[in-house]
């Protein structure tokens, strides 16, 4: 519920006599603000559904990486894990955090909740602010779509708004900012729409759907997000698209410079087979390709749509992507286990990243250096097909089939652009038939 109605009855006296007058008000309800790690509204979907509303409140301002709260991190990675310390990859930057954290707070809920937000715009530049809600198709609440000078003017500079829509439809969507380049700049998390167990189709593949197996990707920078693209656009295009790392869940070892600062770490127990919800926040358009050693993996669903399920080696996601996939924990040959990323075709964007699939009750760490090169071989997922001719010019040409559940297809052509990772890259939808398989991307 919004608004609570009260009853306030006002007397008063005049020459006419006492009157009375019953007045109906409505009183606001206290915006519940969640813990950052974990959030009331997380839970096992009841069946039939009882939806709940789940209020958040988002505060977003710019800080530093590896700032004074980061105290002697990394040489003390206690440090590296005290509050408001962003870590990333060890590189010094500016940020754009919400709550304190990037990503920021992760939003789960049951389909049919009603998901509230009130969004502070304290980012220090002046800038304004919309936040979308990526995957969330706004019936009737397309106010909420986010989408500034479209759907609503951006949230001004120290002001707020709060944004009121339904969960729906399900599966494993995400937010982040959709001015400028704040996305870039870590103005995004996650936001899981779970549905009633019995309600899945593929429910039988997995024993465990934790709140902590939420991946988020992104592409990660030494520098601001804006710099490469004004870079672009006055035709002084760099040689190299600056250090990029892929960041999961906000923490990644550098790409040209090895640094020690944490990794994420995903725990599992021996046995028990996990679904991890996965998301590309990718900024820079880079296709992220995920391997883990060891473990081969099951696909289950992409963009909520659940799939028949696919086993495979590894995946490639494309930008805006989300792949649910289920991991067996059944190799017990080692206590930790490296996740790899790579960018797919590497020479778009060269990057990688690596986060830990660590076993409950192992205590041997994985070094860094040991996750350098991932397995090559192996069967590959991907919702479409990649051209293997990638050339290098200064126009950018993106040519994307959107195919809608139920086969209906159309073709767009965006506008050419520079941006400094120049090329003219072919991608081809590879079905646009079929019940699963299909997706509509609102990048
Ligand atoms: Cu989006």
């Amino acid at each position: 519920m919004d608004m609570v109605k009260g009853l306030i009855t006002v007397f008063w006296i005049s020459n006419y006599g006492l009157h009375s007058l019953a007045l109906e008000c409505q009183l606001k309800q206290e915006i519940k603000v969640i813990n950052n790690k974990s959030n009331d509204c997380f839970r096992e979907c009841e069946f039939p559904a009882r939806p709940r509303e789940c209020g958040y409140e988002f505060t977003m301002v710019w800080s530093s990486t590896m700032a004074a709260p980061c105290l002697e991190c990394p040489e003390s990675l206690v440090d590296c894990e005290a509050p408001q310390c962003i870590s990333t990859d060890g590189s010094f930057r500016a940020v754009i955090t919400t709550n304190d954290l990037t990503p920021g707070p992760s939003i789960q809920v049951c389909h049919g909740d009603i998901i509230r937000v009130k969004v502070n715009n304290y980012l220090q530049d002046g800038a304004g602010l919309t936040i979308h809600w990526h995957g969330i198709h706004q019936i009737d609440t397309i106010w909420a779509d986010g989408v500034p000078m479209i759907t609503q003017c951006p949230i001004p500079s120290a002001t707020s708004f709060v944004y009121k829509f339904v969960a729906d439809p399900p599966g494993t969507h995400w937010w982040h900012s959709h001015n400028g380049v704040q996305r870039g700049d870590g103005a995004y998390g996650a936001l899981i729409v779970r549905v009633p167990r019995q309600t899945e189709i593929n429910r039988k593949e997995y024993d465990f759907d934790l709140q902590e197996h939420s991946i988020l990707i992104i592409d990660w920078m030494s520098i601001l997000s804006l710099d490469p693209l004004m870079l672009a656009s006055e035709n002084a295009v760099p040689s190299h698209p600056h250090t990029l790392t892929l960041l999961t869940n906000g923490k990644g070892d550098n790409t040209d410079t090895p640094s020690d600062t944490p990794l994420t770490v995903f725990e599992v127990q021996e046995g028990f087979r996990y679904r991890m919800r996965l998301v590309n926040s990718a900024f820079g358009e880079c296709n992220v390709q995920l391997t883990i050693e060891s473990h081969p993996f099951t696909i289950i669903a992409t963009d909520g749509y659940e799939l028949s399920p696919v086993n495979v080696d590894s995946l490639i996601l494309t930008p805006g992507e989300r792949i649910d996939l289920v991991i067996e924990a059944s190799s017990t040959l080692k206590s930790a286990y490296c996740i790899y990323l790579t960018t797919s075709p590497h020479e778009m964007c060269p990057a990688s990243g690596t986060a830990i699939l660590k076993y409950k009750h192992a205590h041997d760490a994985v070094k860094i250096n040991s996750c350098a090169s991932p397995p090559v071989n192996g069967s590959l997922f991907s919702t479409r097909e990649f051209s293997n001719d990638v050339n290098y010019t200064d126009t950018f040409t993106f040519r994307e089939t959107y195919a809608y559940r139920g086969g209906a297809c159309c073709d767009r052509q965006l506008q050419n652009f520079r941006t400094s990772y120049a090329f003219t890259r072919t991608v081809v939808q590879s079905s646009c038939s079929g019940e699963n398989g299909q997706h509509v991307n609102d990048r």
